[in-house]
């Protein structure tokens, strides 16, 4: 099982990713909008697939990620009923159960902050919202909000639940990060032992100042995304979350002005890069390329353009620099081959490599002939290593991946010539 607990810096919220390890479906409870890339990135990362997202309640302090990573993802939104939001795909009600992979999350209803508040049990974890706090609750001055009903909903509701359940808020401003029914039963300042009206006194004289993005997030939020600006934000989110895709034409007419305010990293082998590349590219062979590296002398805004030879190594660098964090990484479709096939300049070395593709052919071409022959003149078994490259080939085609030229590049014959490069 995968469990995460992401914090966004600006609101102090918490975003929570549960999976479920069989079936590698997963949840997200109270995204961000402005962290939806990190999260995305995330989902990538762990190979996980996105079935839910889940509020706890309409945010006042941020807008939800909900509908940018539905746009990225095809996960369905869901909020309470009692919210009154339009646009999400499920209305949820005390009780229900949101299913994913082998798991349930049963949600409990707990107004107070707002109407609509509820809070998701799963397995031993509560995930309360802005309805229990560590050491402290939600206000209720604003959207709806009722003291009484939140005095209830701790008490009654959660604070009724097993001691060890784990509390995991909805925010937290002072940096804790988990806590349990048992502790805030005992030590919450706001509520334990105290009286529904002692209670409703300190709710009704905190004077906190309103949230600072409330006139943009509550209408974000209770509409669901049918603004047409908010729309627009949403797809910018995404669209930040993917790597853009550019020809060996485009490239030539933006990087040369652009050298300076941008990279171009050539990911094939030195011994490629040495025969034949576009000026001015740098070369990281992509079995070395390590995205915290590059991060530390390459600004994460700045544009970097990812090369290989025929645009199938650069398009996994590309992602992989996303993945960590680059906001503008581009991939040049068809590499080095469609640039030198549009007639553009290049810069030639001494060398001439054999491209890794030819050096594959070439590999899987003997090795099975090796096989065949080894089959028919010395052991049957022999006939085991032609099946084996065929089947490798076989997957190198499907999913356009080669574990082959992976091994070919550490080749000594694939490194530099110049013990400096
Ligand atoms: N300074 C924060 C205030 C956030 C705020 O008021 N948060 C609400 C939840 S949406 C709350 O209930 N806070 C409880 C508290 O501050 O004790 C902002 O501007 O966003
Ligand atoms: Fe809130």
């Amino acid at each position: 099982m995968a469990f995460r607990q992401l914090f966004d810096p600006e609101s102090s919220t918490y975003t929570y990713l549960i999976a479920d390890d069989a079936t590698h479906e997963a949840v997200l409870i109270d995204p961000v909008m402005e962290q939806a890339s990190r999260d995305l990135a995330l989902l990538r990362e762990l190979g996980l697939s996105l079935r839910w997202t889940l509020e706890t309640h309409v945010h006042a302090d941020h807008v939800t990620g909900a509908l940018a990573i539905r746009q990225a993802t095809n996960a369905q939104t869901a909020v309470s009923r009692d919210c009154n939001a339009q646009g999400y795909d499920r209305l949820l009600t005390d009780g229900d159960v949101v299913l994913f992979g082998h798991q349930e999350i049963m949600v409990i209803a707990t107004p107070g902050h707002t109407p609509g508040s509820v809070s998701f049990l799963w397995r031993d974890r509560l995930f309360t919202g802005d309805t229990l706090l560590i050491g402290g609750c939600g206000r209720t001055d604003f959207q709806g909000g009722s003291a009484q009903a939140l005095y209830h909903s701790i008490t009654a509701r959660l604070f009724t639940l097993d001691e060890q359940v784990l509390v995991y808020p909805g925010h937290d401003y002072k940096g804790r990060r988990v806590s349990s029914i048992g502790e805030e039963k005992q030590f919450n300042a706001r509520i334990a032992g105290k009286s529904e009206a002692e209670f409703v006194h300190t709710m009704d004289t905190l004077n906190l100042p309103m949230p600072k993005k409330i006139h943009e997030a509550v209408p974000a939020n209770l509409a669901g995304g049918g603004a047409a600006a908010l729309q627009e934000s949403f797809s910018t989110a995404a669209a930040a979350s993917i790597v853009h895709n550019i020809s060996a034409r485009q490239l030539a007419a933006e990087w040369p002005a652009n050298q300076g305010k941008a990279r171009l990293i050539d990911v094939r082998t030195p011994a490629e890069f040495e025969t034949v590349r576009v000026a001015g590219a740098m070369n990281v062979p992509l079995d070395r390329l390590v995205a915290a590296n590059l991060m530390t002398v390459v600004p994460v805004e700045e544009t970097i353009y990812c090369i290989c030879q025929t645009g199938t190594r650069s398009q996994f660098a590309a992602e992989r620099l996303r993945a960590a964090g680059f906001r503008h990484v581009v991939h040049v479709d068809g590499g080095t081959n469609a640039w030198q096939a549009d007639g553009l300049p290049v810069v030639r070395g001494e060398r001439k490599a054999i491209s890794m593709e030819r050096q594959v052919r070439i590999a899987a071409g003997s090795l099975t002939l090796l096989g065949v022959a080894a089959g028919a003149l010395v052991h049957p078994a022999g006939y085991a290593l032609a099946a084996f490259i065929g089947a490798g080939l076989f997957y190198s085609g499907a999913s356009d991946t080669c574990t082959m030229a992976l091994v070919l590049a550490k080749m000594p014959w694939n490194q530099s010539a110049s013990p400096t490069a």
